[in-house]
């Protein structure tokens, strides 16, 4: 025990606080104290005793006093005072007068002293003995170690094998006498001593004080039976001693036997519909929830729990393990409509479906528990295990803005998860730290991990190097209960508390059901080629329905007949749901939807778009608003590089002209006028990694207090939402996809820092906004800013990889749409998504602006530039975006070529930035008659119709395709065998000359041959017109890291760009 010494320096009282630790903790001597049983914290002295090891709690005191002895108790300074002037061991403490009667439950020290076994007893003013003092400070030590440690020892394993970092297979966890009890010193005859209860502890209830037998037992009742908690390092007591109050009392998990008769019904259920889909079909897949069937009532339970404390809609998300159960026995899903998913029939509507055990679902539904209506969606997922978690989120958050739920008392989301994808994704840590951030909070999310001690073939010592699969909690404080899935009971407790947990603090709060898989990884593995001693045991092991119905019949809550009567009943409604399920002839994907918009497709034309120009009125008053500082605030002060930002533009406002930040603001802010809520989201997006847009100015001398224009553009505008997010590509992009399929009537945007980054969010492009329509039926018309443009930044600053978008648009490249008057929005329709590189500030506003006059949402990737953004020629204006104007799909040569086309011997296409590098070369080789330069400012869906007609207004004139990416990067694959399908299939036929078809030598050396005055060889007969290459040779990496290579790339594409 730490014992102070006795002969302090008086130096000491101004010395360092390290050194009295040090003596205290390495040269024991003699102490003496007292303990007042909760005596009223008289200063805040008290509470690193309530809180700390003893050790800690002393030095602490002597700290407090050194700088002030009244801040502590006066028998601590009583205590100090006479150790400091030499008073011998035992006799320096003296006891405090006492000043008031001991009020209720509090007891004297005196009467924790043994009446015998030759312990000195204590009177007034009397040396007490050092070890009362010791021995009550152990018992603190061990109950602190309870709460901290107790879950090392918990019983929360039904196979009673080990996890991850403890020994060997076969045994049990080391005992609580190992783990807890460091301090013990008792032996037999202590264990009926009566002590003082810290206030840290709620096992006694309305006792402050307990034998320390009785203090253990509840102790390892608390802790160490089926209930493993970790709290401690929660930073608040508050919510630590929240818990504490929740899991300490003796007998809180016990249910009455109404609730018990719950939990057995839903366990029936849960069982039996595994059995039934086991029965009736055998050897399919269906990820089964045998050996966890416990988490249907579990996600019950914090179901009813949170919509008895106010909660209407939970969003859900998980993956493939139960998936059927939960949507059948939590969502209580059409029976019959699960089961027709095993009978291979087709589809009544459009898209390529997904399996079984990916599908979404959205129910409205009276919870029978609480009797309140509910709404339950289960977000579609892949098979990308953990890819759900921010789309969850961000669907969750979406909810709760448009309902104005700002603290998520009535929208929740629960997470459900494997435990090996829990400990192994990484975007599991990216969304958690999304949950306290204030443009992203969902208010809490209970997670809940059915953690069957497996991944697939793996163990967990060999999926993860924490402890525990729930560790990456811990980061964001959330607590975390591990409990035994063979006690139902149990596992009910701790679903109400974290469902309580979540209503109370509003913060993330995990339950890790620990459970076991009875069979394979799907119903067709072997286990036991990979985990014989765990399947043995397996084997040897109950299902919990049959130990729960056990115990219950025991105890008399119900008996045998009613058990099977309940079983009988449920596999009569599976029955008659498989009946039903046989008269089906097709399946329908809407019934999957997670997100039904309701209303918005109704009574609309599939095919008609709305405008997007606007009158001129409401550009000026964006523009001017979007360069005022705030109105009336004059004291709000601005930095003086900003106000020159704004000047510059409200002047150009002034010449009705528009850069692409003013451009981009116009767009958000006419869409804001409609009643559009808009949200740009992404790393740095509110000033813009470039300095360019400044959504938000900052006050220059007061702290948070900021001025956004766009929020304050009219008085009736929809909401606009503009923040900076974690540095997550993964989670922020999930987030957003999330957020943009909850209502269509909004504008949801993404921005990578730099387009390179959007492959850290490869699988939400690829599983979710790319396929998502087609396998899920749901739409969203999320927009990516993507800056991309090859600018001699390096292999990692210039790419955002347009290639990898285009690759991924479904149009068929030997497929020509027939013409028809709404060409643009029946390809826009048919399309995957949208992939853009505009050129134009007019384009962006237009572009943006069509993504709500669609009649339908799809996603738009955009290319977004960075030295455009402040390139003088890089503008637009106004009538470019007034009333009748629209995005122009394709920008035709407007100069001089354009006037008198058949002499014009080249056409070159291009899209993006490039452009305006062709332009200066153009002009500086005089060149503006003999080029036309026609720019793509929608590259897929291809406008095949537009550029037909560019094609044919110039017949003399050879294609090429210039482009600064490398030729087997941007937009070059995409573009070539459309153009190729295009030209064969245009009447305008014409024979060739060698150069226009790019032919050897222009492959061999990057240079077109001598023209040869237009001769057309022997071999005359028509052939189709083609396309052929301008830009960068094939390369590995996407961009040089040397300038000087970079500059002399663009030299030469521009050099081949001018040969005639
Ligand atoms: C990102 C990802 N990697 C790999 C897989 C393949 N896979 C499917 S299930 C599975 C094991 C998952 O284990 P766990 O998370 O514990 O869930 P369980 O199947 O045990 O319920 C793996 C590796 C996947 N679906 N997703
Ligand atoms: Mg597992």
């Amino acid at each position: 025990m730490h014992r102070a010494r006795i002969a302090l320096q008086a130096s000491t009282r101004t010395g360092n606080t390290e050194r009295f630790a040090s003596w205290l903790l390495n040269k024991p001597q003699a102490a003496a104290a007292t303990v007042y049983a909760n005596r009223p914290k008289s200063s805040t002295a008290a509470e690193p005793f309530l809180n700390g090891s003893s050790s800690a709690y002393v030095e602490t005191m002597y700290n407090n006093w050194l700088s002030d002895p009244n801040s502590v108790h006066a028998s601590w300074d009583a205590f100090f005072r006479n150790a400091t002037n030499g008073a011998q061991p035992g006799v320096a403490y003296t006891p405090p007068p006492n000043l008031a009667p001991y009020s209720k439950n509090e007891v004297p020290l005196t009467s924790l002293v043994p009446a015998s076994g030759g312990m000195p007893s204590i009177s007034a003013g009397s040396p007490i003995n050092e070890k009362i003092i010791d021995d009550h400070l152990a018992v603190q030590a061990i109950i602190r170690s309870y709460q901290a440690r107790g879950h090392l020892a918990a019983d929360v394993d039904p196979l009673g094998i080990t996890t991850a970092k403890l020994p060997a297979l076969g045994m049990r966890a080391p005992s609580s006498e190992l783990i807890m009890r460091k301090y013990f010193n008792f032996d037999e005859a202590d264990m009926d001593r009566v002590f003082k209860l810290p206030s840290t502890t709620f096992i006694g209830e309305k006792e402050k004080a307990l034998p320390l037998r009785e203090i253990l037992n509840r102790l390892e009742q608390a802790y160490c039976n089926n209930i493993g908690i970790e709290f401690m390092f929660i930073n608040s007591l508050e919510q630590c001693n929240w818990i504490r109050q929740r899991m300490e009392p003796p007998n809180v998990t016990k249910m009455s036997n109404d609730q018990k008769r719950l939990i057995l019904a839903r366990l029936t259920r849960s069982t039996g519909f595994e059995n039934f889909l086991a029965k009736k079909w055998s050897s399919e897949k269906r990820f089964g929830l045998e050996g966890c069937e416990i988490l249907i009532p579990a996600m019950k339970q914090v179901i009813d729990t949170s919509t008895r404390l106010g909660v209407e809609s939970i969003i859900m998300g998980m993956p493939h393990r139960g998936r059927l159960n939960v949507l059948a026995n939590v969502c209580r899903k059409p029976l019959h409509q699960l089961f027709t998913q095993f009978a291979g029939l087709e589809a009544e509507d459009d898209g390529s479906g997904d399996v079984k055990y990916h599908l979404g679902t959205y129910i409205e539904r009276l919870n029978r528990v609480t009797n309140k209506n509910i709404r339950l969606a289960v977000c579609a997922n892949p098979s990308h295990l953990e890819a759900v978690d921010p789309v969850v989120q961000g669907k969750t958050r979406a909810e709760q803005f448009y309902r104005g739920d700002n603290e998520g008392k009535k929208v929740m989301s629960i997470l459900l998860h494997g435990d090996a994808a829990f400990a192994g994704q990484g975007v599991v840590f990216e969304t958690m730290h999304l949950s306290d951030l204030p443009a992203y909070t969902t208010h809490g999310t209970v997670h809940i991990v059915a953690n069957n001690q497996i991944g697939f073939t793996t163990d967990p010592r060999h999926s993860r190097s924490s402890a525990y699969c729930t560790d990456v909690a811990r980061v964001v404080n959330a607590p975390i209960f591990h409990v035994n899935s063979d006690n139902p009971e149990a596992v009910m407790h701790v679903c109400n508390v974290a469902a309580e947990w979540r209503a109370t603090f509003h913060k993330d709060v995990v339950i890790d059901i620990v459970s076991y898989r009875r069979n394979g990884h799907n119903e067709v593995d072997e286990p036991m080629f990979t985990q014989p001693l765990m399947y043995q045991k397996i084997r040897k092991t109950k299902p919990v329905l049959e130990k729960y119905a056990d115990q219950l019949i025991t105890e008399g809550v119900v008996t045998a007949e009613e058990v099977k009567d309940v079983k009988d009943k449920y596999e009569k409604i599976c029955e008659d749901a498989y009946n039903q399920a046989k008269q089906e002839t097709h399946i329908k994907y809407k019934d999957w939807l997670d997100s039904p918009w309701s209303g918005f497709f109704e009574g609309k034309d599939p095919l008609k778009m709305s405008t997007t120009g606007v009158v001129e009125e409401t550009l000026v008053h964006i523009g001017k608003r979007f360069s005022s500082p705030p109105p009336n605030a004059a004291e709000f002060e601005i930095h003086k590089g900003l106000l020159r930002i704004l000047k510059a533009r409200m002047e150009m406002v002034e010449n009705r002209t528009v850069d692409w930040a003013l451009a981009e603001a116009m767009a958000f802010g006419s869409l804001l006028k409609e009643g559009i809520h808009v949200r740009l989201s992404g790393e740095d997006v509110e000033r813009g990694t470039f300095s360019h847009r400044h959504h938000v100015l900052h006050h220059q001398k007061v702290d948070k207090a900021t001025y956004c224009p766009l929020a304050h553009l009219y008085p009736d505008q929809a909401p606009y939402t503009v923040c900076n997010s974690s540095l997550s590509e993964y989670g922020v992009l999930g987030f957003e996809v999330g957020y943009s399929v909850t209502n269509p009537n909004a504008l949801v945007l993404w921005e990578a820092q730099f387009g390179d980054f959007n492959n850290v969010a490869q699988c939400i492009i690829d599983q979710f906004i790319s396929s998502g329509q087609a396998k899920w039926v749901r739409q969203s018309g999320i927009v990516l800013l993507q800056p991309h443009g090859m600018e001699g930044m390096g292999p990692e600053h210039s790419s955002a990889r347009l290639e990898r978008f285009l690759q991924m648009s479904a149009d068929d490249p030997d497929y020509m749409p027939p013409e028809s008057p709404d060409y643009e929005v029946r390809q826009l329709h048919d399309c995957n998504w949208i992939v853009a590189n505009c050129s134009s500030p007019a384009s962006l506003f237009h572009i943006l602006r069509r993504q709500i006059a669609l009649p339908f949402r799809k996603p738009l990737i955009l290319m977004t530039p960075k030295s455009l953004l402040r390139h003088p020629e890089c503008k637009s204006t106004f009538d470019d975006m007034v009333e009748g104007t629209t995005f122009r799909r394709l920008i035709p040569e407007e100069g001089p070529a354009a006037q008198n086309p058949s002499n014009v011997r080249k056409v070159a296409f291009c899209s993006g930035r490039v452009y305006y590098d062709l332009l200066k070369q153009r002009r500086e080789k005089n060149l503006e008659k003999d080029i036309a330069i026609v720019r793509l400012e929608q590259i897929s869906p291809f406008p095949y119709d537009q550029i037909k007609a560019e094609i044919a207004k110039y017949p003399n004139a050879q294609l090429v395709w210039s482009q600064e990416e490398h030729k087997n990067m941007g937009s070059w694959s995409y573009i070539e065998p459309r153009f190729r399908t295009l030209l064969q299939n245009q009447k305008h036929i014409r024979p060739m000359s060698r150069s226009q078809t790019g032919g050897w030598f222009s492959q061999l050396f990057g240079k077109a041959e001598a023209p040869q005055s237009d001769q057309t060889g022997p071999h005359t007969e028509a052939v189709p017109r083609t396309i052929s290459y301008n830009g960068r040779a094939t390369a590995a990496s996407p961009a040089t890291g040397s300038k000087a290579a970079h500059n002399k790339e663009l030299r030469n594409l521009l050099e081949e760009f001018c040969v005639l």
